[in-house]
């Protein structure tokens, strides 16, 4: 039977718009419109514009079918999605309209939208970066779809008190969420722990204890294009046969207890970037998500061709960094022990499916398990790994000969003190390309933590340069830049980002540049009230926006901006009568709750802020803060009123970043190193119009090996002399004096891991140039202009149609 949804589908004028959400509000959200409140307006909202993007989705998913169309799976614990409402109105291009449509229901749209929470599903880049690219993916017409967990606790909340954070829980869900689907009908079972009975060939996992998993679907609307996407999201469902029978025997609590345990897979998202804590729960996350996705994943397949064996004709799934990498034991366990296969067979299909994404070289942030954990959580998956190891190794020693040193290094097995398993390397094994996220990034990848495998494997290793979405982050993020973009090159830049490369035929006309400027002001405008309204503080829009918004990780160096924010405060007391710059600086950012040095750091930028803020002698010329709380929505608000973009990581430790593509797009100058796509955002954008300082990755390298001495640095160099004493001394922190002594020590007695002070001083000549810059504001504007048009690289539309193309072999589908 088909049935004809398409002649009813809902209208997208202004009246039709308007009654669909008054019938939202009553019907669907069950609110008399004499008693609704705003969120139950926006929730009305949310549906009535969900509604138009059904009919879309439901055409996708018919052309997929029906053209038989290659898929790629997008397997990822992490989507910093942010909201949706805003993001789905530019996409269906129906802002104006349903702004109009509320407007005349006497509802303002602004104070609704700033109600929507943020699906938080994520820690930072690599999250963020998920999530723009089911945008691109959407956006192309790409058959791809997302697979998470819906966290029912997303990233934590950020609250600074007395200059520390304080984290609280973020109950997103806590008001229901009107954009997903639960779909209670899509449910599988994914099991842990148990036993393994070997019946001749065949391996049975037994006595095992079961969870279900529900599917959450989220719409993912591409823009300007009818192609719409899934991300479909697992949260965990106690199984019923547990509760029942602890039920039956009378045990109510029991039974109950039993089912909040087995739930808690789900609950919360680990705040931890980067580093790694290596809990079982954790451990049960990641296997949780990949069991459901695979099932479906292969379910969905058997439906379609009523077999599995071209599983890789029709289906790329791919590897967000190793969270999932359980996901190839997964595989390999359902062909072999639920469709029949050999081994053989399906080792064969694995290894054509899988693709991998490294998103960092940190040794403490690459993901082992100890075989223990995984041998009591997964008996049957370990198994299969040491299977895999087993044949790998053979391989090597074909290749290479019997050398005890390498195969030592290369199995997938850490022998060292407890046995681990090294997910990262079963990645590499099991996977047709593995690539980095920038250049240098892909380079540094191969010459370290995969040398071994680059010379089994080479033609496997692959560079992505990271991209981000122009719909949101520039389109929406910054509507007064956008309308002056739009007035000289047309909208279309949204979709090909390449075409901003014209701005540069406009930077004759004066007209052009002023407008950039003011649409620069009313962004710094737009942040000072924010800045008045949520802080309290009084910031000037005249004066250089620096601002370093990021997680908080002491290889991202937060701590060298504020040696020169110190360094900067100095001078101003010792010449107050200079031609100053004024400067705020702002930051943001969350520190891993279990981080300590970076919890220190934040204390010790609100501890120099105070000091600073309060100096009379300092006035409006130097100005610090830190804006809480910092997320997707934050940074649409901060990262359009950029002056200056920190990205001063120590080069060789961002993968990449794509916060520093989000601030040039917006019109700020770079200040960074020549680490992650800094690199090629220098190519891009020319090196004159972006200030680059510091070591080269090389010689952050050499410096390490041949040795390196900060506390020589900290003798000779008296402005900085100066600065560290006024930390080791309590200048920041009189109550308690001894507060960062541990920032000194770790800078100048424990050898600097970072390398801070051997940037400091080109960091802080270059911040000169910055000023200098600064005081010729058609100069710096114009500059700001040439980043702008040096951007239409950094797409994630250019990224994902490399994917697409290199590495998952998928093509967009027709409508
Ligand atoms: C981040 C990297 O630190 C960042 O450089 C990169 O841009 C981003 O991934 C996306 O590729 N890594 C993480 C992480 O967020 O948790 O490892």
């Amino acid at each position: 039977m088909t049935v004809d949804f398409v002649h009813d589908s809902p209208g997208t004028d202004v009246a039709s718009l308007k009654r669909s959400i008054a019938n939202k509000l009553v019907f669907a959200v069950g609110k008399d419109p004499i008693t609704a409140q705003p969120r139950d307006w926006l929730f009305a909202t949310m549906l009535a514009v969900r509604d138009r993007l059904v009919e879309r989705w439901m055409r996708t998913t018919r052309a997929q079918y029906s053209q038989e169309s290659k898929r790629v799976y997008y397997l990822s614990m992490e989507f910093l999605m942010g909201r949706a409402l805003s993001n789905a109105l530019l996409a269906l291009g129906l802002y104006d309209e349903v702004r109009g449509a509320l407007d005349s229901l006497g509802i303002d749209y602004d104070e609704i939208d700033e109600m929507e929470p943020d699906a938080a599903l994520g820690n930072g880049g690599l999250g963020r970066l998920a999530a723009c690219f089911l945008d691109a993916m959407a956006t192309l017409g790409l058959p791809g779809y997302g697979y998470g967990i819906r966290y029912d606790y997303g990233m934590f909340k950020q609250r600074v008190i007395e200059g520390n954070q304080v984290e609280a829980p973020d109950y997103w869900l806590a008001h229901g969420y009107p954009w997903e689907f639960a779909r209670p009908e899509v449910q599988y079972l994914v099991r842990f722990g148990g036993r393994l009975q070997e019946e001749g060939r065949k391996v049975r996992w037994v006595e095992t204890q079961d969870v279900f998993a529900m599917a959450h679907d989220h719409i993912v609307p591409g823009y300007d294009t009818p192609a719409t996407n899934t991300l479909r999201l697992w949260s965990a469902r106690s199984s019923n046969e547990i509760n029942l029978t602890k039920f039956n025997q009378g045990d109510y609590f029991a039974a109950v207890e039993e089912k909040n345990l087995s739930e808690n897979v789900s609950r919360v998202l680990y705040p931890d970037d980067s580093t790694y804590s290596g809990k079982e729960l954790r451990l049960r996350q990641e296997y949780f998500f990949v069991s459901a996705s695979l099932q479906d994943i292969l379910h969905r397949h058997h439906r379609a061709y009523g077999q599995v064996d071209n599983l890789a004709d029709k289906v790329a799934i791919h590897l967000n960094d190793t969270h999932p990498v359980l996901a190839i034991p997964e595989l390999l366990r359902m062909l072999i022990d639920e469709y029949g296969m050999d081994w053989p067979g399906a080792w064969g299909i694995t290894r054509r499916v899988f693709s991998y994404t490294n998103h960092t070289l940190m040794s403490e942030a690459l993901e082992t398990w100890p075989v223990d954990m995984l041998g009591r959580v997964l008996p049957r998956h370990l198994k299969l790994i040491f299977d895999i190891n087993d044949e790998f190794l053979d391989e090597v020693r074909l290749r290479f000969g019997e050398d005890a040193d390498l195969i030592r290094r290369m199995s997938l097995v850490d022998e060292h003190g407890e046995r681990r398993v090294r997910m990262a390397y079963l990645a590499v094994v099991a996977s047709h390309k593995v690539n980095g996220v920038s250049a240098l990034h892909s380079e540094l990848m191969v010459q370290s933590i995969f040398a071994d495998f680059a010379k089994l494997y080479p033609e496997r290793f692959t560079n992505k340069t990271n991209g981000i979405t122009p719909r949101r982050w520039l389109a929406q993020a910054n509507p007064a830049l956008s309308g002056v973009i739009d007035h000289y090159i047309g909208k279309t830049w949204r979709s090909n980002l390449n075409e901003l490369a014209e701005l540069r035929q406009h930077l004759d006309y004066p007209a052009f540049v002023k407008a950039v400027a003011e649409a620069k002001f009313s962004n710094k405008e737009r942040l000072a009230r924010f800045v008045a309204r949520k802080l309290g503080g009084v910031i000037d829009p005249h004066a250089l926006f620096d601002v370093q918004v990021k997680r908080i990780h002491e290889y991202k160096r937060q701590l060298l901006n504020v040696l020169h924010v110190i360094t900067r405060y100095n001078r101003i007391l010792k010449h107050p009568d200079k031609d100053w710059v004024p400067r705020v600086v702002i930051f943001a950012g969350k520190a891993a709750s279990a981080y300590r040095m970076a919890k220190l750091i934040i204390k010790l930028i609100n501890d120099v802020g105070v000091r600073i803020n309060n100096d009379p002698r300092v006035g409006d010329r130097l100005k610090v803060v830190f804006i809480p709380n910092y997320g997707v929505t934050l940074a649409e608000l901060i990262i359009p009123a950029a002056d200056l973009s920190e990205q001063i990581s120590t080069a060789g430790t961002e993968a990449s970043g794509t916060g520093n593509m989000k601030f040039a797009l917006n019109g700020a100058l770079t200040i960074g190193t020549l680490d992650g796509a800094n690199v090629e955002m220098r190519e891009e954008v020319g090196e004159d119009n972006i200030f680059i300082f510091g070591n080269t990755a090389d010689e952050v390298a050499n410096l390490r090996r041949d040795g390196y001495n900060p506390r020589l640095l900290y003798e000779q160099d008296q402005e900085l002399h100066e600065v560290l004493n006024m930390l080791a001394s309590g200048y920041f922190s009189p109550d308690d004096p001894e507060r960062f002594r541990l920032v000194f020590d770790v800078l100048v007695n424990w050898g600097d891991h970072y390398q801070l002070l051997a940037d400091y001083r080109s960091y802080v000549d270059t911040q000169d140039e910055v000023d200098a810059l600064y005081r010729q504001p058609e100069a710096w504007t114009r500059r700001a202009i040439l980043n702008i048009a040096g951007m239409g690289k950094f797409s994630a539309d250019r990224t994902i149609r490399e994917y697409a193309e290199d590495i998952w072999k998928v093509r967009p589908v027709k409508l």
